[in-house]
């Protein structure tokens, strides 16, 4: 235990300055270079996830940063603990998650170290920010200047600091800098300027078929009901981007989500629509189909950084700068009676019953159709559990789940990776340690960190992993059929995730019928542990967005 007498060492004091910002989560992976704060964090009442894979303690922060409307700290030690953080990184940094990064680097006094690499390069080419602190005097301003930099540039903000300099005895002053919330600058929700707002009222009491499309800009400023009013006093529908789903979930003018994973009538809906107000969204490439999900529409952009180009389209032509709830509520204000016929009884009933998609396949007896599958944990889930979606082709099915609210979902998609999963669950299940967390994932992207699973086990993490297991990397052998080519290594057999989870020491179930699943909630929600449930599925069932991105080859 920590003598309380001892003269402090310098990682005592940047400890403190962590504890002094208000951590109280931080997902780590010890090594030489990060021990000894990452012990004295804990001492001071820091709670410590220690993963096995470093990549996975930056991708867990990426959800608590997320889920908490905070900032995700993670630790990892110098050189080959900073390497693992590649993919981790540029996903953070895509999608504007604060996160700061205690890594170490290798020791100065010595002229060569089998871990010593040249970091910075490296972590600032993932869009991350990178300092060096080399005068551990300076180091706890440095360490409150990042908490600043990380939540006013929404991006991880990653510190090295030889392991030599924090083990040296603390020569700098007894009082620690004022910690970073108490110098930040006000945050306030901006309204709009008067000409584009006016601007904007004349541009959507011109239209006739107004959509509302929110993003997290929405969510996080908690613009959910004024986008409903808008929609409402417009006489248009609701949808949302794939992290925000769920805003409007009981809405009963909410086409769901746009982008990807549309639904039938929601690609119906915004083909006919004259009018996108986007809401606090960044207007992605996947988001609006590349431009072709609504080729009549014009785009009224509401944000606190209005675009033109995004990702490379040419996104709006119309914007008013402003917070999300500001901009929405004044526009609704503002606006006249609309007398647009969009919004009926016929419509709403459509909504309500048609299915996403209603393609039929040949599926094998012994396999599940994915979308059966999804229409069953729909069905059974209790609301309350936390849910945490992944990637892959399945990800395409599980996003058909419209009871659930945006605040008890998650998912992280802007660099593409797979193998986030188990993850975000474990960010989200440290996020909020009193609700049930379920994961939905992919075989091969549970597979790609599956040493998570002990992780999960060994913090005694109540996350129930749910794998739609068609034993394969479900999205290559889908793009290699439609080829033509041949699929050998993309189709690898199906995995016994059950076995796999009772040998890290969680439960394990496989799921032939969806009638096993009441049951198997019913466990669960007495089980103090965490779960995998081994979901057999058909790989014949293809996604809209598959094959339309991917037709078969004549
Ligand atoms: C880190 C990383 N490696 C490879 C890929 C390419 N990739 C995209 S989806 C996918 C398959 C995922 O398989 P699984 O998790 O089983 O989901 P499925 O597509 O089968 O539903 C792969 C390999 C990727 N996106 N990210
Ligand atoms: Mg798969």
């Amino acid at each position: 235990m920590h003598d309380s007498n001892a003269a402090p060492r310098v990682y005592d004091i940047l400890a403190k300055v962590f504890t002094q910002e208000g951590v109280t989560d931080c997902f780590a992976l010890l090594g030489d270079a990060n021990m000894n704060w990452a012990t004295r964090l804990k001492e001071q009442g820091c709670r410590l996830t220690y993963v096995r894979h470093e990549h996975c303690a930056v991708a867990a922060a990426m959800a608590y940063a997320r889920k908490t409307q905070g900032i995700g700290v993670a630790s990892v030690t110098c050189g080959p603990g900073v390497t693992q953080l590649m993919t981790s990184l540029p996903a953070a940094a895509r999608a504007h998650l604060p996160l700061v990064v205690f890594a170490g680097e290798a020791p100065l006094k010595s002229g060569w170290y089998n871990q010593g690499i040249d970091q910075a390069p490296m972590v600032t080419a993932t869009g991350a920010a990178y300092h060096s602190l080399h005068f551990p005097e300076r180091m706890p301003v440095a360490i409150r200047d990042a908490f600043l930099q990380a939540r006013i540039e929404r991006r991880p903000v990653v510190l090295g600091i030889p392991f030599d300099l924090q083990n040296r005895p603390w020569e700098g002053p007894v009082e620690l800098p004022e910690p970073s919330h108490q110098i930040a600058p006000r945050q306030y929700a901006l309204p709009p300027a008067a000409d584009e707002l006016e601007a904007a009222v004349n541009l959507v009491s011109k239209s006739k078929r107004v959509v509302v499309f929110a993003g997290m800009g929405a969510v996080e400023a908690q613009a959910g009901d004024a986008c409903r009013e808008l929609a409402a006093k417009t006489g248009g529908v609701l949808t949302t981007t794939l992290p925000a789903r769920g805003l409007f979930h009981d809405d009963p003018f909410c086409i769901g989500i746009t982008g990807s994973f549309s639904t039938e009538v929601g690609l119906e809906c915004v083909k006919e629509a004259d009018l996108i107000i986007a809401v606090g969204a960044s207007l992605a490439f996947h988001a609006g189909g590349g431009g072709q999900l609504w080729p009549n529409a014009q785009v009224l952009h509401i944000d606190l950084e209005p675009a033109a180009i995004s990702q490379a389209q040419h996104v709006a032509q119309h914007h008013m700068r402003a917070d999300a709830l500001a901009g929405t509520e004044q526009l609704a204000a503002a606006l006249p009676p609309s007398n647009s016929t969009w919004r009926d009884e016929n419509l709403a009933e459509q909504i309500r019953t048609r299915p996403a998609d209603s393609a039929t396949f040949d599926v094998e007896p012994d396999l599940l159709d994915p979308r059966d599958a999804v229409a069953a944990l729909e069905a059974t889930l209790p609301d309350e559990w936390e849910m945490v979606n992944s990637s892959g082709h399945c990800s395409a099915f599980f996003a058909q789940m419209p009871s659930r609210t945006q605040e008890r979902f998650l998912t992280i998609r802007e660099f593409g990776a797979i193998g986030n999963g188990t993850s975000f669950a474990m960010g989200v299940a440290a996020a909020r340690p009193d609700s049930k967390v379920v994961l939905f994932d992919g075989d091969g992207s549970l597979l790609m960190n599956i040493q998570e699973l002990e992780t999960i086990s060994r913090h005694g993490m109540n996350i129930l992993i749910v794998v739609m297991n068609d034993g394969a990397y479900g999205s290559e052998v889908h793009k290699l059929r439609s080829e033509g080519l041949a699929e050998e290594g993309s189709v690898f057999g199906y995995a016994d995730f059950a076995d796999i989870a009772k040998g890290f020491g969680l439960d394990g179930h496989t799921i032939t019928d969806v009638a096993q699943i009441p049951d198997l909630v019913e466990t669960f929600k007495s089980s103090p542990r965490g779960a995998v449930w081994d979901m057999r599925v058909s790989d014949k069932v293809v996604s809209r967005i598959t094959r339309q991105a991917h037709p078969q080859r004549k």
